[in-house]
């Protein structure tokens, strides 16, 4: 067990408790924590004991999720040998049996139909050495143009914002520490409070402080609750709102100028625009009064410093690129960005949701945030990998996109790698039956998603506390996690599933790597330059110091904690603005689908519940999904707390339990994401995309609600 994190071997049954040092493999904030297992000579069996772990992010602190993660891990439910279809069963074969399938199956996939036959989907929870890995694989082993991963339905639209305003696309702009100095916050579309529980408190000093809090949400939740002013936007309009923020910031004269003059560009054509916008109209559109939006505006405007976050509830959007950007605008024309206490932030979401959006696992990008169509940056990575730049593939589509071409009989073959995106795609029934069409799927995951059921070959893959690698957390801090334990079973690391099948399809030489760290020392060199440059950092130093910030060019520099301090990353230095239309989603309630449905997330579990339903700790608080609506939405339908109600969409329906809260808006209805089946929301949700970023808008469709039992 050389390497590895663990105290003591992993030892049996011996009294000898077994420490592993590890980080929460759930969200962005990446949280350390210890967990102790020990032998119960008397139950006759391991019990453990989770404590938190000081570190910069969370300071020590973690929540329900990361107490309990170690249950999912550990589970008897892991998926321990890989599995391959035969009839309707699932029967075990070896590492090599699997690799010679998939060489067979895809070969024969790539003779007949071309490379571009075959898809690749990867995720937001692999290390970056995995991330990076799989974009390697796509185009050197595979060479397929179809890549993409499930971080396109979370963080596309604020990286294409964050890339267009500021020419990078870090999720904060400052470190964590910034928030308590920020005078006025804005939390747009972002449940902290649920979603990255551990960091509420910087949130509190804030307010300790003195600074005024704003949140923006069709609902009411835990972190609407800490806000001074809460706009209880309709769903799908924050484009409209920002607006709104903007004309009275401008009107009011609160615009930074000088700051406006020597830093950005494109003022001129904004504030044109926002005189044209009437406050009435846009306050009647977003269902927002006017003095409300005002009332926000000026607090904003007047604050010495401050902070705009957004998160899913502003970006799953089909304008959620150009929504990003209005809440840009607003941190711009008000000099609150590159200053302590004041900046952007999109709260990025999965644990690696950072670093996986960085090397190469999306359509159009090569590592470093290069760009797979740009000469330049082809050559530069060919180089690294040591093949010719036009052998290359070109760029891809986006995830839903992959999805279409799946149906359409275009993709015959695809390796999903760290998602279920049964469940976690828009329209799920289209997509289901256009996985059921494919000659081969192959599926590496941990446990037996609903994903994983449906394909022909299932890898079984390390989990967090037995893989090595590294992550990037919603700073844009650097972290390594160090393996704790051996996986179970013949279960391996990502880049270890790899650079197996990339060795039975005869490209072995371009991923003969010994170690993550190995890897690591690749990407390196393949981000070197880039946007996103990681040549500074070695496992060395993340060993030695808590984490660094990227981009970090050098091995003796620090990295960047708060980014444009002096210059924004264009090659003229400066910030971009862009007038933004009062955009409505792109579909709207009517007659037969009477409410607007927002989907989202609750503090138990994680995305699809792959994971946190197989803990039991978890899955008790919360057993099954739901649907929040209004008490007098509740009653003109029929509906009665703790029924069951039938929700329809165009594309659709589902059963869930109805909660009747008065928290949420008389004119939408919410429903979580954690629960597949005759559960999973996105059967009903709508695949409309971002023409610029290609998100889908998760957060709005049209719905209709009956009780179940109507007419019994
Ligand atoms: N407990 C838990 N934590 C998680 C996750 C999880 O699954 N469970 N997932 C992680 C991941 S991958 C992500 S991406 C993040 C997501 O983190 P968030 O984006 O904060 O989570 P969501 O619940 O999707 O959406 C946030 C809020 O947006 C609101 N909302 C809905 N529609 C609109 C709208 O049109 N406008 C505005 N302004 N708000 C709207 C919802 O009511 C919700 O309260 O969380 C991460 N952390
Ligand atoms: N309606 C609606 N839909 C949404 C959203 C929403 O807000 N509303 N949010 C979207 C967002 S933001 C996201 S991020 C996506 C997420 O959607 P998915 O990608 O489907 O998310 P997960 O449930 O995390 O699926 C990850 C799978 O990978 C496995 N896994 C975890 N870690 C590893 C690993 O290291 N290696 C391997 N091989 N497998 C691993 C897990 O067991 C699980 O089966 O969902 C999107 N879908
Ligand atoms: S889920 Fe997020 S906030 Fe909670 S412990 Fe894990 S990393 Fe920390
Ligand atoms: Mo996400």
């Amino acid at each position: 067990m050389r390497g590895m994190n663990t105290h003591m071997e992993a030892s049996g049954n011996s009294a000898l408790p077994v420490v592993m040092d590890t980080q929460c493999p759930f969200c962005s904030v990446q949280c350390k924590a210890r967990i102790t297992e020990q032998w119960d000579e008397r139950a006759g069996r391991h019990t453990y004991t989770v404590e938190p772990k000081p570190n910069a992010a969370s300071e020590g602190r973690l929540c329900v999720k990361g107490m309990n993660a170690y249950q999912h891990a550990l589970n008897a439910e892991r998926l321990v040998r890989p599995l391959a279809r035969r009839g309707g069963d699932f029967v075990p074969i070896s590492w090599d049996e699997a690799f010679a399938l998939i060489a067979d199956r895809f070969g024969a996939l790539r003779s007949a139909h071309g490379s571009d036959s075959i898809g690749v989907y990867g995720g937001g929870s692999l290390t970056n050495e995995s991330a990076y890995l799989l974009g390697k694989f796509a185009r050197v082993a595979l060479q397929t143009k179809y890549i993409d991963y499930n971080g396109r339905f979370c963080m596309s639209a604020a990286a294409s914002g964050g890339s267009k305003a500021f020419g990078i696309d870090r999720g904060l702009t400052n470190p964590l520490s910034d928030i308590p100095l920020a005078k006025c916050i804005i939390l747009a579309g972002t449940n902290i409070a649920e979603c990255q529980p551990t960091l509420m408190p910087y949130f509190t000093r804030a307010k300790e402080n003195g600074a005024f809090i704003i949140a923006i949400d069709p609902r009411s939740t835990g972190t609407t609750a800490m806000a001074d002013l809460h706009l209880q936007v309709r769903p799908g309009m924050d484009a409209a709102l920002a607006n709104g923020l903007q004309k009275v910031i401008l009107e009011e004269g609160l615009t930074d100028e000088a700051f406006i003059a020597a830093r950005t560009k494109g003022f001129d054509g904004l504030k044109a625009h926002l005189h044209r916008l009437d406050l009435d109209e846009i306050a009647a559109m977003a269902g927002v009064p006017a003095e409300q939006i005002r009332k926000a505006a000026i607090a904003f405007g007047k604050a010495p410093t401050g902070m705009v976050f957004t998160a899913r509830g502003v970006e799953q959007q089909t304008d959620g690129y150009m929504a990003v950007r209005s809440m840009i605008n607003l941190a711009l024309m008000t000099g609150k960005i590159g200053k302590p206490g004041s900046g952007y932030g999109a709260i990025t979401g999965q644990g690696n949701g950072q670093g996986g959006r960085e090397h190469g696992q999306k359509a159009d990008q090569l590592p470093g945030y290069r760009l797979i169509e740009n000469p330049a940056d082809r050559a530069f990575v060919a180089g690294v990998w040591g093949v010719d730049p036009d052998e290359l593939p070109g760029k891809g589509v986006s995830a839903y996109e992959m999805m279409q071409k799946v149906h359409a009989g275009e993709i015959r073959g695809m390796l999903v790698m760290s998602s279920n995106p049964i469940v976690s795609n828009p329209n799920a029934n289209f997509v289901r039956d256009g996985l059921e069409k494919l000659d081969f799927l192959v599926v590496a995951d941990m446990l037996m998603s609903e994903t994983a059921q449906m394909a022909d070959l299932v890898l079984p893959a390390s989990a967090y506390l037995e893989n090595t690698g590294t992550m990037t957390n919603l700073e844009g801090r650097v972290l390594l996690r160090e393996a704790s334990r051996p996986a179970p079973g013949v279960a391996l690391d990502d880049w270890r599933i790899l650079a197996g099948i990339a060795e039975r399809l005869g490209r072995g030489r371009y991923f003969a790597y010994t170690s993550a760290e190995d890897v690591f020392e690749e990407l390196r060199l393949a981000s070197r330059g880039g946007i996103a440059d990681y040549y500074g950092i070695t496992y060395d130093r993340l060993r030695r110091e808590e984490g660094v910030y990227w981009p970090c060019p050098d091995e003796r520099g620090a990295g960047t904690g708060r980014l444009f301090e002096t210059s924004f990353a264009h090659p003229d230095g400066r910030a971009e603005f862009v007038p933004v239309e009062n955009h409505f989603p792109d579909e709207r309630t009517d007659g037969r689908f009477p409410l607007y449905l927002t989907t989202g997330r609750v503090l138990n579990h994680y995305l699809t519940g792959v994971q946190t339903r197989r803990s039991p700790s978890l899955a008790a608080r919360d057993i099954e999904s739901f649907v929040e609506i209004h008490p007098r939405a509740a009653r003109s339908f029929g509906i009665e707390d703790g029924a069951l109600a039938r929700v329809t969409s165009r594309r659709g329906e589902i059963v869930v339990r109805a909660r009747v809260r008065d928290d949420i808006r008389e004119d939408t209805v919410f429903v979580p994401m954690h629960w597949g089946g005759i559960q999973n929301v996105n059967a009903l949700t709508n695949p409309a995309l971002d023409p610029t970023c290609r998100m889908p808008g998760f957060k709005v469709c049209a719905v209709r609600i009956a009780p179940l039992y109507a007419n019994s």
